[in-house]
């Protein structure tokens, strides 16, 4: 951007929308109208470099990048764009100027939560790295009408109900009725001379919705491409002549619901054929619009993997293989090897799960009935990878009458990549250990990493300026000049300002759990802050297993001089995980009992706001001391909120799992609380029969809080709501919670005691900023340009 409005400017153009897009008058203006004014205002700021950047991609042939992925994690966009676009001072002045209140207008925008947790909001960092790096790319999704459920707890249950973030008009996108394809299903093949041509029994039409995401400083914005299901034709007039008014309407149900609603499930394999429909509908549509372009820019196909890089985010669009080769051999009339070979040359998968419940398989029944060509096409490349590579059958595509959707990627791919280094180490070893040692080369690392505009800059202006005012501004995009912090480690005043901009941050979230949850926090306690899905292997019960036990240490010596605690969970469970269900009725459970303790209450405290999402994470991280990343090791392919909360100056306890790894390499073994057992010796102790009894015997804490809950202690006397849990703890814990627990519990304490020496924690809280730099998505997208993409940025 060249020249920056004024405050002024700003004001008259927010009046200008809200009189003439919003068509209201200022003194019958809503908060609503007026963040919609403001968006529009914003919005048309950054459609002057979204159209530079498309036209000098064109103009100079540039190879792009399109990431085709089922969730978009992105949350508010309004905030990030003002902040984006260096206009964050002017904008707080001309809504001061209108007598606006700033925050109450950012806090109108619903999230857009089109994605379940970490896998969906990597996609969303990415895309505004990729416009920060002026990277040509697109991003391609769904536009759900209904994201991620709301979360309400009744008698500490979680309660689900439809998020509904399009009733009401969405100002950044803009519908492209001419970008429409249509996208079939089922039917059959036909052989018409040696050609095979399906006549699909079923079909929609995919409609696009643009959106632009601005990168830092606002030179290029690259497009978000969310796909809208439509009906190929409105309804059936012949139907509603004859007075059948609902049957009628049936072609357009049938299309809708294709984008109706995000599954909610992350990692348990759901097995509906709408899900399947949802993914081949995306890869389809994204394919057909790359095509498209391509063609309109080159006339010769075979340059394919010289212009166009695919990224399918993890298996959920792995569909792309067959149906580019079905586009190239059917409509374009190539033949099975040049296909197959610029399929390869053009599509990378990124593996983002080892949980063999996440590893998608799909019934060639299934399968076959829905993508009939498909199937055959996934045959002729399952047969011709036999006989190329001479893999065994034990890693068929096709196997136990099911469609292995990570095979398929793997051998589709040019590169395929874990997102953390001890995660690719263990794709190798396991899951793809014998695609590997066909494919040596195929596969690479790229750590994950998070966009430091959105979770530092905007969600922690107190520390953003302390960190302007010590190192100047160039961190926002060069995310490793924070080392210069280091500087700063041993001087008293520094120290002394970080810890009043953590202390604001408490305050603050202090004050909306008491408005949200009637708990009165202590600003001066530890906030200790697990945050994420709730599953198993996440260990939120380890988390609350020791909570009960402190609580009950403190009980037996109330005069004791205890550290402050305030422990904050957040997060939803899959809708149909039972037990992760139950570990929240625990954890509100004996969050009502606990914090109504009138001997304990100054020293521990337990929080759980509902509906956790985007939002409530940029609240709740710039005021955590403490970040739990305590899944057992082994099985967090990378984790991302771990990186936002050490840029943000919490210090973590945690295990040797996936980033976790390096964070701690970056941040230094003295900084940073490690427990645990290693993956390794999971994969041993798991192996034992009996280990999570023995470990109980061992330990009188972990015993003493088991037999609490089986009491019914938390629970009004009841006992049977935690029947299954604590059995499974007792006889089965292959998350090793037990095994695990005697060393958190007394890593715990020593976060306690580190707590209590202020200068020395603040010091270490210093370092994990100062070596954060890192985790910078930045860093994560060169690492695909480079070693994946090989595409260069463009310069306008
Ligand atoms: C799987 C499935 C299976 C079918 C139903 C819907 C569904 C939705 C999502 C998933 C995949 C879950 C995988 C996932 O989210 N992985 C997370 O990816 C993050 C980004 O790489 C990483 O930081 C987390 O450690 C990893 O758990």
């Amino acid at each position: 951007m060249t020249q920056l409005p004024s405050a002024q400017q700003l004001r008259d153009q927010i009046l200008y929308h809200l009189t003439h897009t919003q068509g209201r008058g200022s003194e019958f203006a809503t908060t609503f109208d007026w963040r919609l004014a403001v968006s529009y205002t914003i919005r048309d700021l950054i459609v002057t470099p979204w159209m530079a950047a498309i036209r000098a991609s064109r103009d100079q042939g540039a190879k792009r990048v399109y990431y085709l992925s089922m969730e978009f994690l992105i949350g508010r966009i309004l905030g990030d764009a003002i902040i984006n676009l260096g206009l964050d001072a002017a904008m707080d002045e001309a809504l001061d100027l209108l007598g606006l209140d700033k925050q109450e207008v950012l806090d109108n925008e619903p999230d857009a939560a089109l994605g379940n947790g970490g896998l969906g909001r990597l996609a969303a960092c990415f895309m505004e790295s990729l416009s920060s790096l002026q990277c040509p790319a697109f991003g391609y999704g769904i536009r759900y009408e209904h994201g991620l459920f709301r979360q309400r707890f009744e008698a500490g249950q979680q309660v689900e109900t439809p998020e509904d973030w399009l009733n009401q008009p969405h100002p950044w996108e803009f519908v492209r009725i001419d970008y429409s394809y249509t996208v079939g299903f089922k039917g059959h093949v036909e052989d018409r001379d040696g050609r095979a041509v399906w006549l699909p029994g079923e079909s929609v039409v995919a409609r696009a919705y643009d959106t632009p995401v601005v990168g830092w400083e606002g030179h290029w914005a690259n497009t978000l491409r969310l796909w809208g299901a439509h009906p190929t034709t409105l309804f059936d007039l012949h139907r509603f002549n004859a007075g059948d008014h609902a049957a009628a309407s049936e072609p357009e149900a049938l299309a809708r619901t294709l984008s109706r609603v995000l599954y909610p499930d992350d990692g348990t394999e759901s097995g509906k054929e709408l899900r399947l429909k949802q993914e081949y509908f995306l890869t389809s549509a994204a394919l057909q619009d790359i095509l498209r372009r391509f063609l309109a820019e080159h006339d010769d196909l075979s340059l394919l993997p010289q212009k166009v890089a695919i990224q399918l985010n993890d298996t959920h669009p792995a569909i792309a293989g067959p149906e580019l080769m079905r586009l190239l051999m059917d409509e374009h009339g190539l033949d099975f090897a040049e296909a197959r070979d610029l399929a390869r040359g053009t599509l990378n998968y990124t593996n983002h799960t080892l949980l063999p419940e996440a590893l998608e398989r799909w019934s060639t029944w299934l399968l076959g009935r829905v993508l009939p060509r498909h199937m055959q096409i996934i045959q002729m490349i399952d047969e011709d990878h036999r006989k190329t590579s001479g893999r065994p059958d034990h890693v068929a595509i096709l196997r136990h009458d099911e469609v292995q959707m990570g095979e398929l990627a793997f051998i589709m791919a040019g590169k395929v990549n874990g997102v953390s280094a001890l995660h690719t180490d263990l794709v190798k070893e396991t899951v793809f250990a014998d695609l590997h040692r066909l494919h040596p080369d195929r596969i690479v690392n790229q750590t994950n990493g998070v966009t430091p505009r959105r979770w530092l800059r905007m969600s922690n202006p107190a520390l953003a300026r302390l960190l302007d005012d010590s190192i100047g501004t160039g961190w926002t995009k060069d995310l490793a000049q924070l080392s210069r912090l280091e500087a700063h480690a041993d001087d008293a005043a520094f120290l002394d300002r970080l810890r009043a901009a953590k202390r604001a941050n408490k305050v603050v979230l202090a004050n909306g759990l008491l408005a949200g949850l009637g708990i009165k926090a202590d600003p001066d306690a530890i906030f200790d802050v697990q945050v994420k899905r709730i599953h198993e292997y996440k260990r939120q019960l380890l988390n609350i297993l020791e909570a009960i036990a402190l609580w009950q240490r403190i009980h037996d010596d109330p005069n004791a001089d205890w550290t402050p605690r305030l422990k904050i969970f957040g997060g939803k469970a899959a809708p149909g995980y039972w037990l992760a269900k139950t570990v929240i009725h625990l954890i509100n459970d004996v969050a009502a009992t606990i914090n109504k303790d009138p001997v304990t209450s100054k020293f521990l405290q337990i929080a759980y706001p509902p509906n956790y999402n985007v939002s409530m994470a940029e609240d709740l991280i710039p005021a955590a001391d403490l970040s739990e990343q305590i899944s057992t090791a082994g099985k967090e392919a990378s984790g991302t909120g771990n990186m936002k909360f050490t840029m943000n100056g919490a210090l973590t306890i945690g295990t040797l799992d996936g980033a976790n790894v390096e964070i701690r390499e970056h941040v230094g073994a003295e900084n940073f609380f490690l427990f645990g057992l290693t993956a390794d010796e999971a994969a041993r102790v798991r192996a034992r029969p009996g280990h999570a009894r023995a470990a109980i015997e061992k330990s009188e804490d972990l015993r003493a809080a088991l037999q609490m809950i089986a009491e019914g202690k938390f629970s009004g006397g009841r006992a049977d709501p935690y029947f299954s849990l604590l059995d499974r703890t007792w006889h089965d814990d292959p998350f090793l919670v037990a095994s695990d627990f005697e060393d958190y519990f007394a890593t715990q304490r020593k976060v306690d005691a580190a707590y209590r020496d202020a200068p020395h924690w603040d010091r270490m809280a210093a370092l994990n900023i100062a070596r954060s730099g890192f985790f910078s998505s930045d860093r994560t997208i060169r690492g695909y340009m480079q070693d994946v993409w090989h595409i260069e940025p463009v310069t306008l």
